[in-house]
């Protein structure tokens, strides 16, 4: 037996000492799904001809060198930082990330053959995919509004666009075998007050409706919308706001995303998901790292996360939630930044499962809430880190410290040629 099985047997008993059966929880890990964004790869840039992230509300920022040029760099690096995370996952493209050939192609024009190389790879990897329509970094966004705009040409160009991205997903999960979530955040708004308020949430209804208006397979794709209470430039007003897409959803039965940078920057997304649960069949989180803005930083295992992770697993929510990242770093190794924020992800969720749950919401009925609380601050130090790094040992990745070598590596090898 080596140091890694002996201190997970060590583990083991500790953790059954509190009614924890760690293989079990273990066992539950191993299910579950971690979308990882494609656009921390780039800085959100894509491979359209003429790329790079340009308005639309957010920005990366840092200049972090090595980053991914073509969409095969990108491929590369994702696939090195999926030997790094333990566990199955699935990728999340946007529309941008085609590939053309080099030729021009717009956003109302992007068809599944320019995906083609993605699904393959996806394949060839046993991942999922998830997609994207990009509403922004294009001519026709850059006056901050797309499927709300008050012009009739704009709206439909953008119409159009969103169902060309549901084609696209579709053929995804068809030629995949699982669903592709297509995730519709629109970063329409205005930087300053509006008198109306109301119109561009009429026209974006409208417009949704019309992109929604041929029904698909729910077995390839499946819709969601992004709420967001501010952007970059939308600081007063964003028309998809989350009273918004809540609404929408509910009435369309369609997915509710919930990015944690998109509310009040006191306001987490933990709590809003056993409410929602209640009536939306599916969730779709965009997990990211908030620091004073949406900025995006990349997810680390704090609080908040932590939150999120203990609410899916201890309202039995995960089979009905799709985890996505959304982080965009560019002062850091991209593909660390991936593996740091999947790697931080699973913990959480790792940490939640190994809660004697059935015992903490007995008290909590008793009304014994002494030993509730006695109980969850003696769990923050049992010896997790020992299942941790069993659970990578079982997964064939390197432990605790040891992948930041192995991505150095890569650095000087791959990454400094480019
Ligand atoms: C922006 C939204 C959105 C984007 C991605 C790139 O505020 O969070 O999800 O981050 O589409
Ligand atoms: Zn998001």
């Amino acid at each position: 037996m080596n140091r890694v099985e002996s201190d997970y047997r060590l583990a083991k008993e500790r953790y059954s000492v509190i009614g924890v059966d760690v293989d079990a929880a273990m066992g539950r890990l191993e299910n579950i799904k971690i979308s990882l964004n494609c656009w921390q790869g780039d800085d959100v840039g894509g491979f359209e001809t003429s790329s790079g992230l340009t308005d639309g509300g957010i920005l990366a920022t840092g200049n972090y060198p090595g980053k991914a040029k073509t969409a095969s760099q990108l491929r590369d690096d994702a696939e090195f930082a999926f030997r790094l995370i333990p566990g199955k996952h699935r990728f999340n493209l946007h529309a941008i990330y085609l590939e053309s050939g080099g030729l021009k192609v717009d956003r109302d024009e992007i068809r599944p053959e320019h995906f083609q190389a993605w699904i393959d790879w996806a394949k060839s990897n046993g991942l999922g995919l998830d997609f994207n329509p990009t509403f922004f970094s294009h001519p026709l966004a850059a006056d901050g509004f797309t499927i709300s705009s008050a012009e009739k040409s704009k709206r439909q160009f953008w119409v159009r666009h969103g169902i060309a991205c549901r084609k696209i997903a579709e053929s995804m999960g068809h030629q995949l075998g699982t669903p592709s979530v297509v995730d519709f955040w629109m970063p329409d708004g205005y930087k300053d007050i509006p008198v109306d308020r109301l119109s561009p949430r009429r026209r974006m209804v409208e417009s949704l409706d019309e992109i929604f208006s041929e029904s698909l397979n729910p077995k390839f794709e499946l819709d969601a919308i992004e709420s967001k209470l501010f952007g970059i430039g939308s600081e007063t007003y964003v028309v998809g706001s989350h009273e918004f897409c809540m609404g929408y959803v509910l009435s369309r039965g369609k997915l509710i995303c919930l990015d944690s940078g998109h509310f009040h920057p006191t306001e987490t997304i933990a709590d809003k998901l056993s409410g929602l649960s209640l009536f939306v069949k599916e969730i779709l989180l965009h997990v990211s790292r908030p620091v004073r803005w949406d900025s995006d930083h990349v997810v680390i295992w704090n609080d908040d996360l932590r939150g999120i992770a203990e609410e899916l697993v201890r309202n039995d929510l995960l089979a009905r939630t799709h985890i996505g990242l959304d982080f965009f770093d560019a002062t850091i190794n991209r593909i660390a930044a991936w593996v740091i924020g999947t790697r931080a992800m699973l913990k959480a969720l790792l940490a939640a499962l190994l809660e004697p749950i059935d015992d903490l919401r007995r008290w909590e009925i008793e009304g014994d809430y002494t030993r509730r609380l006695a109980v969850l601050e003696e769990l923050k130090s049992m010896p997790f880190g020992l299942v941790w790094d069993y659970y990578c040992q079982q997964n064939n990745v390197p432990m605790s410290t040891s992948w930041i070598e192995e991505i150095k590596k890569y650095e000087t090898y791959i990454l400094s040629k480019r």
